[in-house]
């Protein structure tokens, strides 16, 4: 719907809002930012982990403690891998402890070295990864329409130090891997995906997990799926996979033998047992995810200067990630202002992956100039941030956040000189409180409303 440009902010969102009959925040004084009650009484989180079937879950607990055979490979460890590699239609899975372990371990069972060449735009696991091993993450551009790898930014990043290119599939979305198979066999690179976000997706009809020489996948509690805490490497390769199991045990080989540097990556049977009872619920949640990633579709689609990332619906997809991408000079209000208010709505959102790792210790300090070659990156890192989805929302919440939202966009002109006047008296008032509740002067019941 055209909002004529001549009207003011707030009249425009009041009259716009009666219209489509919500029941909601008619200004921007009900904004809790401004003295309004937050939209909701309970926090809204991004990442709250969806639970399959309970009974399912405490059987499966009963028969493991029954059994008393808790971690090293046990029947439910065997089972997990096993329904992982039939889904993804690889020859081995090996379940881990969790994702960051398990990209350092398929880097070093790759004997990765030197240079290797990485998005900032992630989780800073990725880049620790390496770093952990003493190898030199090189941080490379970004697409910013796709938010993963560009290729063309690759190639410039290449040194004789370069071992290997790690993509990362960002929210789910693959990376364009095609292209990055082409360089990396051209310069003889190996080529590792970070799939932490790719679980249930797929490129080219073939599913993530089932590219390069290996891909990492991590079943983290803020994961669509998870197993408490928990990861995996998947492969063809043969011989990788063995170097691979040798290096999650200590480097074990039967009793007493170690033949190889290990170190400690096992899953737990806990872990195990969470997640074959998670995958039976698997096309469930990605089902609520798609539904909410629809709604969410339904009542942004039509505000300038906001956009909503999309995904291929051609391919399988998770939908696990909602995320925004604010364009200020159209909205006025900026998207760490949105942040906030949504935060004092209850509605935890984040700002995924702000700043960048270039901006993080140690790598802020390794490479001061790394943003001069990041300009998709440095823009996308102010501009994205990610709303609560999963089975803990649904239709209404959905509708409220984005009320609260469409609020704050058509009043954005209005809200930004407010806000740029605002001066945060909450950690003051927390502060008098706090005095207060040891000893009430009589100032402090004056001041002290709360
Ligand atoms: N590569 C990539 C691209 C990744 O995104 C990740 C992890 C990795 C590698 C490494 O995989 P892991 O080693 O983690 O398996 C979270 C997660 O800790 C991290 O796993 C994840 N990516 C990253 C995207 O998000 P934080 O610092 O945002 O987590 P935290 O504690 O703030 O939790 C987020 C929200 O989730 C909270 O508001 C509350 C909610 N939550 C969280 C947990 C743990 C729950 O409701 N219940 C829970 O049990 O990093």
């Amino acid at each position: 719907m055209a909002i004529p440009a001549i009207l003011s902010a707030t009249v425009i969102s009041r009259s716009f809002f009666c219209e489509r009959g919500y029941e909601m925040k008619k200004n921007i004084d009900d904004l809790a930012i401004f003295g309004g009650s937050p939209a909701f009484h309970e926090k809204l989180h991004v990442g709250r982990p969806n639970l399959g079937d309970r009974k399912r879950l405490l059987e499966r607990l009963e028969d493991m403690l029954d059994r008393r055979w808790l971690s090293n490979n046990g029947p439910y460890v065997q089972e997990f891998e096993q329904r992982v590699s039939d889904m993804i239609g690889v020859k081995h899975c090996i379940a881990m402890c969790n994702g960051t372990v398990a990209l350092e371990i398929a880097i070093r069972s790759l004997g990765l070295k030197g240079e290797v060449i990485v998005p900032s735009f992630t989780f800073v696991a990725t880049a620790h990864a390496l770093q952990w091993q003493e190898i030199t993450p090189v941080f490379c551009d970004i697409d910013p329409n796709t938010h993963t790898l560009d290729p063309a930014c690759i190639e410039k990043m290449i040194t004789p130090r370069t071992t290997g290119i790690i993509g990362v599939h960002l929210w789910g979305r693959p990376c364009d891997i095609t292209a990055l198979e082409e360089i990396a066999a051209a310069h003889n690179l190996k080529l590792l995906f970070d799939a932490a976000h790719g679980f249930g997706c797929s490129y080219k009809s073939r599913m993530i997990g089932s590219f390069g020489s290996a891909e990492v996948f991590s079943f983290h509690p803020t994961k669509f799926f998870n197993t408490c805490e928990g990861g995996a490497i998947v492969t063809d390769d043969d011989d990788l996979a063995e170097k691979i199991r040798l290096m999650k045990n200590f480097g074990f080989s039967g009793y007493d033998n170690v033949i190889y540097v290990g170190t400690n990556g096992k899953m737990n049977e806990f872990s195990a047992l969470m997640g074959l009872t998670n995958l039976e619920s698997l096309d469930d949640f990605i089902g609520v995810n798609r539904e909410n990633y629809k709604s969410y579709t339904h009542e942004l689609s039509d505000l300038a200067g906001v956009t909503l990332i999309d995904y291929d619906h051609r391919e399988k997809c998770n939908y696990q990630y909602i995320l925004l991408e604010i364009d200020e000079t159209v909205t006025h209000v900026s998207r760490d202002q949105l942040v906030d208010i949504l935060r004092d709505e209850n509605v935890l959102a984040r700002r995924y992956f702000y700043p960048g790792c270039h901006k993080m210790e140690p790598y802020r300090s390794y490479f001061p100039q790394a943003g001069l070659v990041l300009p998709a990156t440095e823009m996308l890192v102010k501009r994205v941030f990610s709303l609560p989805t999963g089975t803990a929302v649904g239709p209404d919440e959905i509708k409220k956040i984005c009320q609260i939202i469409r609020t704050a966009i058509l009043c954005g002109q209005e809200i930004k000189e407010r806000l740029s006047d605002h001066v945060d008296i909450a950690p003051v008032v927390k502060y008098l409180n706090g005095i207060a509740r040891h000893a009430k002067p009589d100032w402090a019941e004056q001041m002290l409303p709360l």
